[in-house]
Formats: structure tokens, sequence, C-alpha cells
């Protein structure tokens, strides 16, 4: 199956949003090829990825037109890049949240004018992407919700800020009692700044909904990637990481509506065997940084050898879906504890410390999804995710799980030293 990459013709839209057109349509024509090469080149795929592609194919047109046609309504479009930030606030408050993604290597350039050279691609390439004025999503938010969890990150926002209207979540970095009553406090902040945005009140009624809504897309994904624990893996890690990738910045309900496809056809593909995968092939797991589109690289790598990642530890992975929040209460107050719970319960980011749930998670993880071995991955000068990597090491090998670490950036020079180092890993799995 290979689909089309053609776009339609945005250049009317784009320039209302003030992009510098002429950039923009570099990076424009830089992303065919690579998705071609990396994603419609796969042999035997689920034929319903066709959405997925098609998503890709339009990643700044279509879906930008109707946050456009949404926002024409007087909505307001948020924008975030953690995971610990609340969709279901932003649902509640009439508006719709979209991820600002930065996986490119094309935005890095940018944000080294601003940015130390030693910090990570993520956040170089989110800020590289604003003052570019390359990323249709970054020029059509209303508003930027930010979060102090690493250093990178937190310094970055003060540059951001100057850039574009941006509120900073301030998380907790210990999950303690007085963690919790921040967070919750900040929760609760952060739906105050919801409301004044919109001038829509968050109530019970209205969030019980955006809850419902949002546990489906984990419903759904938790139901997709569950069928990659089997034998018979139906989807290539590849494709399983698109779909996460897409699911933040997608429609939720079509989102839902078009996974369910993807995970019936699965379904059958299991049944009569259907697989890319060679029988013997080893079961990879990625742990670490987050995975943001369109950083395909390791897993490009990993499957360009002929097995399969069957699992993602990490915001792009298991640590967004894997939960959902209680919506069984009646009344705001319990709404927004269960949401608040939900969230910090249950996300085990290196930011954190101690993060002993995440070498739990590891563990339990590479258990259901029967994995042979595991990456350990961490972004380029991800101080938090490297620093961890000691007690991954340390945990999988009392656990007797072989383990690579791996530190990479968005940057394409040093995949043939990967990708042999990734061989060798694998021909040590049993
Ligand atoms: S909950 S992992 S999405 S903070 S890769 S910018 S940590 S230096 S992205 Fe993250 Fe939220 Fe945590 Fe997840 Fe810093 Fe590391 Fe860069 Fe990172």
């Amino acid at each position: 199956m290979r689909g089309s990459m053609k776009m339609a013709d945005y250049h009317g839209m784009w320039k209302e949003l003030n992009i510098d057109l002429k950039t923009h349509d570099l990076l424009c024509d830089a992303l065919p090829p690579l998705y071609e090469g990396i994603y419609l080149d796969q042999g035997n795929r689920p034929e319903t990825m066709d959405y997925f592609n098609m998503v890709v194919a339009e990643v700044h047109g279509a879906r930008i037109k109707e946050l456009m046609d949404f926002k024409a309504k007087g909505n307001k479009v948020v924008g975030a890049f953690c995971i610990y930030v609340p969709e279901e606030l932003v649902l509640a408050a009439g508006s719709q949240l979209v991820g600002l993604c930065a996986g490119s290597e094309f935005w890095v350039p940018p944000g080294e004018k601003v940015l130390p050279r030693n910090t990570c691609p993520l956040v170089k390439a989110g800020v590289g992407a604003r003052i570019s004025r390359t990323c249709p999503y970054f020029q059509s938010v209303d508003l930027i919700v930010g979060e102090n969890t690493c250093d990178g990150k937190k310094k970055a926002w003060e540059i951001l800020a100057e850039e574009a209207p941006m509120y900073v979540m301030d998380i907790p970095n210990v999950k303690s009692r007085s963690g919790m009553a921040l967070w919750k406090s900040e929760v609760k902040s952060l739906s105050e700044k919801l409301e004044k945005l919109t001038g829509k009140t968050i109530t019970s009624s209205n969030l019980k909904e955006a809850i419902e809504k949002v546990n489906a897309k984990r419903i759904a994904l938790q139901k997709l990637n569950d069928l990659r624990k089997g034998d018979v893996v139906p989807i290539s890690g590849k494709d399983a990481l698109l779909v996460s990738e897409i699911a933040f910045y997608d429609d939720v309900d079509r989102f839902v509506e078009k996974v369910q496809v993807l995970t019936d056809e699965c379904v059958e593909r299991v049944q009569k065997g259907e697989t890319p995968f060679n029988p013997g092939a080893k079961r990879i797991m990625v742990t670490g940084s987050p995975l943001v589109l369109p950083n395909w690289k390791l897993h490009h790598l990993v499957e360009s050898t002929g097995n399969p990642v069957v699992v993602e530890e990490n915001c792009t992975g298991t640590r967004y879906y894997e939960q959902t929040v209680d919506g069984s209460p009646s009344d705001l107050g319990g709404l927004m504890d269960n949401l608040a719970s939900r969230y910090i319960e249950n996300i085990h980011c290196a930011c954190f410390t101690p993060n002993d749930g995440r070498l739990d998670d590891i563990v339990r993880l590479a258990k259901e999804y029967r994995v042979d071995g595991i990456i350990d991955y961490s972004l380029s000068f991800c101080t938090t995710y490297l620093t961890e990597g000691t007690k991954v090491r340390d945990r999988l090998k009392q656990e007797g799980i072989p383990v690579l670490s791996l530190e990479t950036g968005y940057e394409s020079g040093d995949e043939g030293q990967l990708k042999t180092r990734i061989e060798a890993f694998i021909e040590t799995l049993e």
C-alpha cells in the first residue's frame, strides 16, 4: 500500500497565519520523500493505515484548515508540549488541544539561534518552529501551555513567552503529599486560565463529557496496542508510533473512529497470521524520551533490521494511553480530583525524583509484551533520561532483561553507526 503524499494548496491560509512561505515550502517538500522512504515502502501494512497517511500528507493543510474554521466561530485553540497538560480541561472549556510536536531537525538551527547548542533537540525545535514562523500549529494557537518539567524546557519558555502567548504550569518534581497539593492547585489554576481565555465555565457536565471523550481516545489506543502483545504482530512499531503521535493533534472523535477501524483490521490480520515480520524476529521495547512527529528515526533503524518494536514506554506510548480518568463523580470537585490524580499518579517522567514507578512499568511492560530486549533511548542532552539510564540498566540487569542505551538527536548523520550498534545488540538476544 503506498497512497499519495500530495497536499492541496494552502498558501493563502498560511499567508494569513504569517508563515514564512519560502522557508515553509522547503519543509513541505522535505516531508513526502521522508515519509515515503520510512512508511510507504514498508511491506504488508494494514490497509486502513491509509487514513493516517492522509493525515501526515495534510498535516499542515487540512487539519489547520479545520482549526481555522473552528477559530472563525469564536473558539480557541491551545497548544502544549507535555502529556501532563490535561486535554480534558481544554475540551471542557470548549477549545481544542494540539500537540506542538517539535520532532524535526528542520527547526533545530533556528532554535539554536536563541538556545545553547547542548539543549535537547525537542526544546530547540519547539522554539525554532515558532521563531522561524514555519509551523502553522504554532501560528494558529491562542495559548501555549508549557510546564516546568526539565531545566531545558522551563528556561526555554521564558524565551518563547516573548514570541507567543504562554502559560506555564508548575509541575511538582516529587510525588509527595505536598507535590500532590501543588499539582491540584495547578490544575485548578489552568482551568481558570482556560475559562478566562474562552469565556466558558468548566462545569461538572462539560468536564464529564470531556473525560469520556479523552478516555475513549486512550481506550482505543490501548486496544490497538494490546494486539502487539501476541505472537502475530499485526502492525509495525513505526505504524503504531505514528498513530500515537497523531493522537496529539487530530480531532478526537474522528481519531477514535479511525483507530477502531484499524484495530478491527488488525484483529483480522492476527486471525489470518498477517504480519510485516518474519517468524523468530526479536521483540524490542523502546523506553525513554518521547518520539514526537516526525521523529521516526529509531523505530525505522530497528525495524529495518527485520525486528519489531512491540511497545514504547514513553510519552508517545504507554505513558500517554495506559490510564483513564474515573469520570463517575457527579460533582466538579470530585472530577477535578480524579483528573489530577490520573496525571500525577500514573505518568512516570524522569523529571520526578525518585521515579521508581517508571522502572516498575518497564519491567511490567517487558513481561506483558514478551520483549526480548530493550532500547533505552535518550534524546541528545536530555539529562533527566540520560541520568535515569543508570537506574534503568541496573534494574534490568537484576531482572535479566538485555538493554542497549542510545543517545541521539534528530540528525541523520549517525544513523549508520546506530544501526550497527542495534544490529549487534539484536544478534546477542536469545
Ligand atoms: S512527561 S518526558 S512530555 S516532560 S526530551 S524536553 S525531558 S530534555 S519531553 Fe517530556 Fe512531559 Fe516528561 Fe513526557 Fe526535557 Fe528530555 Fe528534552 Fe523532554
